[in-house]
């Protein structure tokens, strides 16, 4: 009979010093971060060799610390959704078990003075086993959780200390962090030595109370040792433990993020804090911050850099929080875990609400029925109380922090009720919020993840379907509503967001949701030939993975915005301006408590695209939550198809924005496009002996297709129906169309042509378009004529022959041009794609992009690029000229250096190659994108039917 491994053990740290807040204070703090010496292995028994100082470390390598080993050459980073890589077999874990033995020698700087002094460890994933100069100082569990040790007696104040460390991938722990992310191992928070001053400060409780009625602010400031508490701009100084009235203070909120420097010391040691003024509540049933209801514009936020996974840098924080702030985000749930303490003083300080998840996640037990879940065997009890523990002590002085979460998907079960019960006894001041419990009975707010919007709807209106215990419906119908995850923006898409902010802003039961999510965890690489891509689940050869499931983010992995963040940010405008369609406006503030001053209203008047006026619009301050109708500025006369866009940006710098930066915006037709012209008399059809020349174009007189345009080879049209699926329609957890599409046949249409009529006048070519072993197809008519020398003019009429069900994936045609024509510019919505149910941030105007920068590189290759509400584009060279289409109604226009099959033949960005020709798609409609890829589909009205449609198009040469 063996010994249990160390890390095998259901039980907390038993030597770690009891948890407390992060503190900023005055005593020395030596960062051990750097290059420490490292050593891997596969297995976790190795040799303890390491831990004395004597020991020669020269034949190590070097590994950064904060790093996941992973990242720098050993073994691999493996994805898994919601599986184990390893069987469940709690607490033990695989004899092949990634380990890294650190070792990192440091001296003391000078004026380090004697006396107490504690390591801490701000993350170590999973679990590592710690030395001070051969002195085993404890073990680590809760990768994501602060573990500190004492380090007095091992400490050498003179000459040099070393401090070594196993860690080992694979823990007990490992079973209560399946989070649906990369398993990435090692040091990956920074160490550090602090000394512990006698008679110094262990741990402060911040209590900041806001009175909306009064304005009055409530301060007690609590401490383990007799200490002053001091506010020099509210002229407290008080002892801790003393409750300070104070008649007038600013609150705190995420709109004004207001803080007061405060200090708290005793004679030996000071700290510092920025207190927020603050008040949580649950009144009749609504979630308030100081007294007001509040809504979450939310997204759910891994900690993750494409270089560094989850060893984020303050930088890479400081990016996230600063785009958040840009794109209207004013809510993050720390998605599945305590994050990097400093990213909940960014969020103080920026001003974010948070929603602080207990690092705890057990999803990988609903594969086993949930048989034995973490969450209800009283095995596990103390260490989930402990994990809860650490993140309530660590985080408690955070004004940002206004819920806390038990955890993510980990069933349900007495473990999640004891945790809640130690919560709630610790922190009266913040209610709890659990997904995965439906019941709710250990908590306050009621939440739930990718519900439709019916069910969101029922929900508001508090109807929704009862629970069996009626006690518990009872209690749960009393409660706020969070929407802690929707809309999953996993490639193109999310479709469908406005429909859900729709319901957030009407019932005040709900108090908005959480985005999934924010951030793609794509991991940098590289092909053989050195062209970068972003990898996913699978790429590192992993057993058991999820794909490219992993990347679901509103952020590419190099944190640049995706189309999905643009449309986010203008649902989750907190101004809105409506045309009242009486020649005015109306202006709404949505802000919880800050009026419009900081805004400027400015506006354009674009005829044709052209900008023909501008001017500022006065709308006056506007209090938080009324709104005021504006006149229309007087606007000159205009020609052609007009618009006026009205634009709130900030009036000045904001700390995560400059002056200028754009909150919210508006467009409004103020003059329709002039009707179309009756076409003239068209010009005749000339025959050339195989070919029928037609105005500008040259028909092939035999197959009726298009083969030249003025000097350029063309091919076309031919019918399109597929689209490479997206993500959305893949839907590995939702209802997915593609198999339904393939199934049907619509990725192998076969196209045979009836007819060519060549007529005096024009051509009617007819295409019966059908997949093999199937007798339903469409029937397409290419209706050809010039109505004047230099122009040609194509219907497209398509037809549904026999039985063809939809939705289909879009329909359209699709022409080869020379790929050299690598430039389009149109008039309709842009700049950013559009699909029935996005495109959300788009504005009709004159755009203009290189082919290239139309394509928008989704991870996993897929339908992508497609501009809306097209009146005419343009697709032209570098060489000069080109073509361009004029549409009859607006169309949808792809330009891409590839086709659509060959996009879905592709794997990553880099499978794709231009392959010489342009490929110009102009199509009559696409099916809507949804949420399916985990949640509800398309939505009915955005749902493209397999029903007749007609494309009426002008082509010209350039
Ligand atoms: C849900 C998880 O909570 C989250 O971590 C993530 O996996 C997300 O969905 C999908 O990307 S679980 C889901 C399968 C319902």
């Amino acid at each position: 009979m063996s010994e249990r491994p160390w890390y095998e053990s259901f039980a907390p740290p038993p030597t770690a010093r009891p948890p407390r807040a992060w503190l900023d204070s005055d005593a020395p703090r030596l960062s051990l971060d750097g290059l420490w010496r490292f050593r891997y292995a596969e297995r976790a028994d190795g040799p303890l060799d390491f831990t004395g100082p004597a020991f020669d470390d020269e034949g190590w390598d070097r590994l950064p610390v904060p790093s996941h080993w992973q990242l720098h050459g050993y073994g691999a980073p493996a994805y898994t959704n919601i599986t184990y890589p390893f069987p469940l077999d709690p607490p033990h874990v695989p004899d092949e078990n990634p380990t890294g033995d650190y070792r990192h020698a440091f001296r003391l700087p000078d004026g380090w003075p004697g006396g107490p002094a504690v390591l801490r460890f701000a993350g170590a994933d999973s679990a590592a086993r710690v030395w001070l100069n051969g002195v085993e100082l404890g073990r680590t569990t809760g990768s994501r959780l602060a573990t500190e040790f004492d380090a007095t007696g091992a400490l050498r104040p003179d000459g040099d200390n070393v401090v070594a460390v196993r860690v080992v991938q694979w823990s007990a722990g490992s079973y209560v962090e399946d989070q649906d992310m990369w398993w990435l191992s090692g040091i990956f928070r920074s160490v550090d030595l602090l000394a512990r001053p006698e008679g110094g400060i262990g741990d402060v409780e911040v209590s900041a109370g806001y009175d909306h009625r009064t304005g009055a602010g409530t301060l007690t400031v609590r401490a383990d040792t007799p200490a002053r508490v001091r506010v020099p701009e509210l002229g407290v100084d008080a002892a801790t433990g003393e409750t300070v009235r104070l008649p007038l203070v600013e609150p705190w909120s995420a709109e004004r993020p207001r803080l007061y420097d405060a200090t708290v010391g005793t004679g030996t040691e000071t700290v510092t804090l920025r207190i927020g003024f603050r008040t949580v509540r649950i009144d009749g049933g609504v979630l308030t911050v100081n007294g007001r209801p509040v809504l979450f514009r939310g997204v759910n936020r891994h900690e993750f850099h494409p270089d560094r996974g989850r060893a984020v840098t303050e930088e890479d924080m400081l990016d996230d929080v600063r785009l958040m702030k840009q794109h209207n985000v004013n809510a993050v749930r720390t998605s599945h875990y305590p994050p990097h303490p400093r990213f909940l003083e960014l969020c103080d300080e920026y001003g974010l609400y948070v929603v602080d998840e207990c690092d705890l996640e057990t999803h990988g037990y609903g594969e086993v029925r949930w048989r034995g879940n973490p969450a209800d065997d009283p095995r596990w009890e103390a260490a989930l109380v402990d994990r809860m523990r650490r993140t309530v002590e660590r985080d408690k002085n955070h004004p940002s922090v206004v819920l806390w979460s038990l955890g993510n998907e980990s069933g349900s079960g007495r473990n999640l009720a004891a945790m809640a019960r130690w919560a709630r006894h610790r922190d009266p001041s913040r209610p709890l919020l659990y997904e995965r419990d439906w019941t709710c009975r250990d908590v306050d707010v009621y939440s739930r993840m990718y519900l439709t919007v019916a069910e969101v709807e029922a929900i508001g209106r508090g109807e929704e379907a009862p629970l069996p215990d009626p006690a518990l419906d009872a209690r749960r119908r009393g409660m706020p509503f969070v929407h802690v995850e929707y809309a999953h923006a996993m490639g193109n898409g999310p479709g469908g967001l406005a429909e859900y902010q729709r319901l957030y802003e009407t019932y005040p039961r709900l108090q908005g949701g959480f985005v999934w999510e924010w951030i793609d965890h794509g991991l940098r690489a590289r092909t053989p030939d050195g062209r970068e891509y972003f990898a996913y689940g699978g790429d590192f050869g992993e057993v058991l993975h999820d794909g490219n499931f992993v990347a679901d983010g509103l952020l590419f992995p190099d944190r640049t915005p995706s189309p999905g963040l643009l449309d986010l940010k203008k649902v989750y405008e907190p101004v809105r301006i409506d045309a009242t369609g009486d020649g005015g406006l109306t202006v709404r503030n949505g802000h919880l408590d800050s009026g419009l001053s900081h805004l400027d209203f400015q506006w354009t008047l674009e005829d044709d695209g052209e900008v023909v006026a501008r001017g500022a619009l006065e709308v006056g301050d506007v209090p938080p939550g009324q709104s005021v109708r504006v006149g229309l500025p007087a606007l000159p006369a205009t020609g052609g198809e007009a618009h006026l866009t009205v634009r709130a940006v900030l009036a000045a710098d904001e700390p995560w924005a400059k002056a200028g930066h754009e909150v919210a915006a508006t467009q409004v037709p103020v003059r329709a496009a002039r009707p179309p012209q009756p076409p003239p008399a068209p010009v005749a059809v000339r025959r050339d002996g195989g070919l029928v020349r037609l105005g500008p174009g040259v028909l092939d007189g035999r197959t009726g297709r298009l083969v030249r345009l003025g000097g350029w080879d063309v091919d076309g049209p031919r019918l399109q129906v597929w689209r490479a699926p997206t993500d959305n329609d893949r839907a590995p957890h939702g209802q997915a169309l593609e198999p339904l599409w393939r199934a049907a046949g619509l990725d192998r249409l076969t196209h045979r042509l009836r007819d060519v009529t060549v007529g005096g006048d024009g051509v009617v070519v007819r295409v019966r378009v059908a997949p093999a072993s199937s007798d339903g197809g469409l029937l397409a008519t290419y209706s050809w004529s010039a109505p004047a020398g230099d122009r040609l003019r194509l219907v497209v009429d398509v037809d549904v022959d026999g039985d063809l069900p939809g939705p289909l994936p879009m329909l359209g045609v699709r022409f080869a041009l020379p790929g050299d024509l690598d430039e389009v510019e149109w008039f309709g919505r842009g700049p950013g794609e559009a699909y029935p149910d996005t495109g959300l941030a788009t504005r009709v105007g004159r755009w203009f992009r290189t082919v290239a920068d139309l394509q928008t590189p989704y991870l996993f290759p897929q339908e992508n690029g497609r501009r809306a509400g097209v009146r005419w584009a343009s697709v032209t060279g570098g060489q000069g000229g080109g073509v361009r289409v004029d549409g009859r109604s607006p169309f949808g226009l792809t330009v891409r250096p590839w086709t659509a099959e060959a996009l879905d033949r592709a794997a990553h960005p880099t499978d794709l190659a231009p392959d010489g020709r342009t490929w110009l798609t102009l199509d009559a409609g696409h099916n809507g994108i949804g949420s399916a890829s985990c949640g509800p589909g398309v939505l009915p009205p955005y749902l493209l039917p397999a029903a007749p449609a007609r494309l009426d198009l002008e082509l010209r040469v350039l």
